[in-house]
Formats: C-alpha cells, sequence, structure tokens
C-alpha cells in the first residue's frame, strides 16, 4: 500500500529486478505481497494460464502435464513460512563481498497456499531409482557470458531437492501468496515453497517437475548457491539447503 510516510522498497538492481523490503517498516508476521523482497536472475517471464502447464518427467510411471485448474482441483495446502535469500545481509561482510548489496530486508514471511508436492508426485509414481526432485522455471538466460565458465547458451533457473524433502510437509507448490494469486515478480502462475530452505531453492514460474535417478549438478546447485561442507574432512562444495536459524534469547 502506498503509504508516503514509510520507506518504501529498494531496488537493487533494475535489469533484472532485485527490490528489498526496507526491513525498518516490519510491523505484522506477514508482508503485503507488493512489498514483499524479489530476487530475479533473469527477466521476470510473463506466464498466461491458458498457455502454462506444469510437466512431471524423468523417473515416473506416468508423466504428467497439469493446467492450473487440475492443480487447483487438488486438495489444498496452507504453509505459513519465512523465504530468506541466501544473500541476505551480504552488504555487512568486511571485506565486500561480490553481489547484490543486500541489508536486512532479502527476507518475509508469507502465507503460501496450493497443493503438496508429494500429492504431485503421488499421482506420476516415483519409481524406485529416484533420488532427487529438480525443480524447473521458465525463466532463462547465459550465466557468466564472457567468462570461461559461461554456460552454453541460455539455461534456466533450476535447483532440485532431495526427496526426503520433496515427499515432506513443507514442500509445497504455491499458486497464492497471502491469499492472492502470486504477482508475476513472485513466480505467477505456480512456484515452490520449501519451508525452511534459502530462498534459491523456491522455485519461480515452475513449468517442469523432473525426478531424476542422479544428483542434480545444475548451476545453481553447484557453482552458485553453494557453501565449504567440512564435516567429511577435506572440505567439499556442497549445496546450500536449510536456513541458519538465529534464536535470540
Ligand atoms: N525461476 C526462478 N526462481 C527463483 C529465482 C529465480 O531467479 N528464478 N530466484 C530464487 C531466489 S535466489 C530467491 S531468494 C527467491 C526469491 O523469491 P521472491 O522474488 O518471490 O522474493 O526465488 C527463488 N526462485
Ligand atoms: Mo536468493
Amino acid at each position: 500500500m502506498a503509504d508516503s510516510k514509510q520507506p518504501a522498497p529498494i531496488v537493487r538492481q533494475q535489469s533484472p529486478l532485485n527490490v528489498e523490503y526496507p526491513f525498518s517498516r516490519l510491523s505484522d508476521w506477514l508482508i503485503p505481497n507488493d512489498q514483499f523482497y524479489i530476487r530475479n536472475h533473469f527477466p521476470t517471464p510473463r506466464l498466461t494460464v491458458p498457455d502454462w502447464r506444469l510437466t512431471v518427467t524423468g523417473a515416473v510411471d506416468k508423466p504428467l502435464s497439469l493446467d492450473l485448474d487440475a492443480l487447483k482441483a487438488m486438495p489444498k495446502t496452507e504453509l505459513a513460512a519465512v523465504m530468506e535469500c541466501a544473500g541476505n545481509g551480504r552488504v555487512f561482510y568486511e571485506p565486500a563481498r561480490e553481489g547484490l548489496q543486500w541489508q536486512d530486508g532479502a527476507v518475509g514471511n508469507a502465507l503460501w497456499s496450493g497443493v503438496l508436492l508429494r500429492d504431485v508426485l503421488a499421482e506420476a509414481g516415483i519409481r524406485t531409482n529416484a533420488v532427487e526432485v529438480v525443480l524447473v522455471g521458465a525463466d532463462r538466460g547465459v550465466v557468466d557470458a564472457g567468462k570461461k565458465t559461461a554456460s552454453p547458451g541460455e539455461i534456466a533457473f533450476a535447483r532440485s531437492l532431495p526427496l526426503d524433502k520433496a515427499l515432506s510437509d513443507s514442500a509445497l507448490l504455491a499458486y497464492a501468496m497471502n491469499d492472492e494469486p502470486l504477482m508475476p515478480e513472485h513466480g505467477f502462475p505456480l512456484r515452490a515453497a520449501v519451508g525452511g530452505w534459502y530462498g534459491m531453492a523456491w522455485i519461480k514460474w515452475l513449468v517442469e517437475i523432473r525426478v531424476v535417478a542422479q544428483p542434480f549438478t545444475g548451476h545453481w546447485q553447484t557453482r552458485d548457491y553453494t557453501q565449504w561442507d567440512r564435516t567429511l574432512g577435506e572440505p567439499m562444495v556442497a549445496p546450500l539447503t536449510t536456513t541458519v536459524l538465529l534464536v535470540i534469547l
């Protein structure tokens, strides 16, 4: 809601659009949709319901192609959950780190509603060799253009969930945010809501669910949104997953 006395959302990048929620505005447990932070890697795809389909492919018995009505006809589930970008607070690093210079506002709580990912997977029938579920967005682009690590042409924003998380109570395919249809910037008509995981797993503009028999090694799984895992001795690169919960007593 426009209110001149309140700080406005902060545009961190114009193209692709990246906007921060002005954290000092926080006054309620839900962030209104039009103030919620926006984190885009590519331009927002403008999808229309008549043309949009969600396909379920890969290691399944029955590949599916679902329209929005088919999803809405399935049992509806609500999940109130915080989504936080893994880069939130980056501006506070010393020395400075490359990337969008978020302050505190690349985070927000909302009420997400839609269908459980596991209900869709059950309809397709997961094969016994499945290990992960890859979620693929409709937005695409070249990454690392001009560098040695440049992608071979355009690639889609995609991320995987291990099977146990994909089948859990906290993996939702959301078509509504705070009881309104998703705004285009937040993934219309369908996005993932993955409670407890950083924002990179909450794939927007979802168009494909691919069940795979090997761990997914896409760009945002192995080159970006990774961390050094030291738990097995020699540090290894591991995908970022769950958020760090800070309890202040
Ligand atoms: N398809 C797609 N999904 C995406 C992204 C993206 O660029 N494309 N960004 C991810 C990241 S890093 C975050 S933090 C959240 C942000 O969601 P929001 O823009 O609705 O706040 O979406 C995630 N899902
Ligand atoms: Mo993010």
